[in-house]
C-alpha cells in the first residue's frame, strides 16, 4: 500500500495525536503525518509534534473577524499539505460548511461519549449526572451538525463508583488510543466509506452507534498482545 498523508488538527494535550504519529512511524498506518494544525499556539502537541519532526501550523481564531474566515485560513494551510484524511484530535472550534465541504469524506473526529449520546461538551460530567453504568467514546465522519455525522467506530467502559470526571476521562482516553488509530487503518485500506446513505465498513452500513470496537482488532502490537492474553486461542 503506498504511503498516505495525515494532516491532524488539536487544540490542546495531543495525546491521540501521539498515538496516530506513534503507530505511523512504526509501520502500523501506511501513512504518514504531513502537518499538526493547531488554534492555540501554547497546545502541548504542537511542541511534541515538533519535536517528532513533523511540520506544525498555528491558526488562531482569535485572529479572525469570524468562524468563515477562520475557517477558510484552515483550509488554505491544509490544502498545501494535500492530505488524504484530516483527523480532529481534541480540536475545540465548531467547523463551518467552509471547512467540512472541501474535505466532506476525508475528515473523522473522536468524540468522548457513546454517540449519539452527549454531542457537545462536558460529556463525562453529563454522564456521571445521569447515572450512565457506561461512557466511551466514539469516531464518527464529521458533517456540519456538531458530533452528529455518522459513526464509525465505539468503545465502551464501565462508570464505576467513585468515578469523578478526570477518572472516567482517563479511562476513556486509554481506548480512544486504539481506535482512533483502528478507524484510520480502515480509512487507508479504503475499507471505510461515506456517502449519501451514510457511513459503510467493506460495504456493509455500519450501525447508528458504530462497529462495537473488539480488542483484538487493535492496530498496536502491544494493545493486540494484552487481548490475546485475555483470550487464549
Ligand atoms: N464541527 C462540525 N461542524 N461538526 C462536528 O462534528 C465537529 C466540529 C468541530 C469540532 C469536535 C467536538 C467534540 O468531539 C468537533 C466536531 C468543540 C465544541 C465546542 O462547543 C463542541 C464539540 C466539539 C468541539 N466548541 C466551542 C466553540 O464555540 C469552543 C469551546 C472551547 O474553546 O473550549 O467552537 O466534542
Ligand atoms: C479526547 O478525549 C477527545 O475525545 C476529546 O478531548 C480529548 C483530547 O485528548 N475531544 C473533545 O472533547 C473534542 N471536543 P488529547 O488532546 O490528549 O488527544
Amino acid at each position: 500500500m503506498s504511503v498516505s498523508r495525515i494532516a491532524i488538527l488539536i487544540s490542546g494535550r495531543g495525546s491521540n495525536m501521539g498515538t496516530l504519529l506513534q503507530a505511523c512511524e512504526r509501520g502500523e498506518l501506511p501513512a504518514q503525518v504531513c502537518l499538526v494544525l493547531s488554534n492555540r499556539a501554547d497546545a502541548e502537541g504542537l511542541d511534541n509534534a515538533r519535536r517528532a519532526g513533523i511540520a506544525t501550523a498555528c491558526i488562531a481564531h482569535g485572529d479572525y473577524p469570524d468562524r468563515e474566515a477562520f475557517d477558510a485560513a484552515l483550509v488554505r494551510r491544509l490544502q498545501q499539505a494535500q492530505p488524504d484524511l484530516v483527523m480532529l484530535a481534541g480540536f475545540m472550534r465548531i467547523l463551518t460548511p467552509v471547512f467540512i465541504t472541501p474535505f466532506a469524506g476525508r475528515l473523522l473526529n473522536i468524540h468522548p461519549s457513546l454517540l449519539p449520546n452527549y454531542p457537545g461538551l462536558h460529556t463525562h460530567q453529563r454522564a456521571l449526572d445521569a447515572g450512565d453504568s457506561e461512557a466511551g467514546s466514539t469516531v464518527h465522519f464529521v458533517t456540519p451538525e456538531l458530533d452528529g455525522g455518522p459513526p464509525v467506530l465505539q468503545a465502551r467502559v464501565p462508570i464505576l463508583p467513585g468515578d469523578t470526571a478526570d477518572s472516567l476521562a482517563r479511562r476513556v482516553v486509554a481506548l480512544e488510543h486504539e481506535i482512533y488509530p483502528l478507524a484510520a487503518l480502515w480509512y487507508l485500506q479504503g475499507r471505510l466509506t461515506l456517502n449519501q446513505q451514510g457511513a459503510f465498513l467493506d460495504g456493509q452500513k455500519i450501525p447508528p452507534s458504530g462497529v462495537p470496537y473488539r480488542p483484538q482488532d487493535a492496530v498496536r502490537h502491544d494493545a493486540a498482545d494484552r487481548s490475546n492474553q485475555q483470550r487464549p486461542c
